[in-house]
């Protein structure tokens, strides 16, 4: 298995409520190493920029006026497997399928307020870490 990186996003609700730690807790614990991070509270535009591709869904609206409500905690995750390790430890994207133990069966409020965004693919990870650390990141040797 490959050494792969994917962006992780701790959402407004779950930085509201002071679940930070816990959930970087839980990639640290499955071997999801921190190579960047940094808190911030996104612009409409960013929100709109980043959730591009959902434009013209039902959701895209609420998506945006919920992630841009407060800040937000964003990380690139390097590891084995990182985008589907880190998409297992999440659990579904609505949190009444969430599997227990997962951090939307944890800290998701509802569909929209579910607590954590993980890339979705090796390739849509590398745009989205470029999006957020266009500097770059720190990859970890030790
Ligand atoms: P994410 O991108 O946040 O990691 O989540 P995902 O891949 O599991 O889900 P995606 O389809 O990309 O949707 C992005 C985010 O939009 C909100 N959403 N709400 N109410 C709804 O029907 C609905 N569908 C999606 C969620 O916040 C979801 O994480
Ligand atoms: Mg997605």
């Amino acid at each position: 298995m490959a050494i792969e990186r994917t962006l992780s996003i701790i959402k407004p609700n779950a930085v509201a409520k002071d679940a930070i730690g816990a959930i970087l807790s839980r990639f640290e614990a499955a071997g999801l190493r921190i190579v960047a991070a940094r808190m911030l509270h996104l612009s409409r535009e960013q929100a709109c920029a980043f959730y591009a591709i959902h434009q013209g869904k039902p959701f895209f609206d609420e998506l945006v006026d919920f992630m841009i409500s407060g800040p937000v905690m964003v990380q690139a995750l390097e590891g084995e497997d990182a985008v589907a390790k880190n998409r297992d430890i999440m659990g579904a994207t609505n949190p009444a399928n969430a599997a227990p133990g997962t951090i939307r069966a944890d800290f998701a409020d509802s569909f929209t307020e579910n607590a954590a965004h993980g890339s979705d693919a090796a390739d849509t990870a590398e745009v989205e870490i470029a999006f957020f650390f266009p500097e770059g990141v720190c990859p970890r040797t030790r």
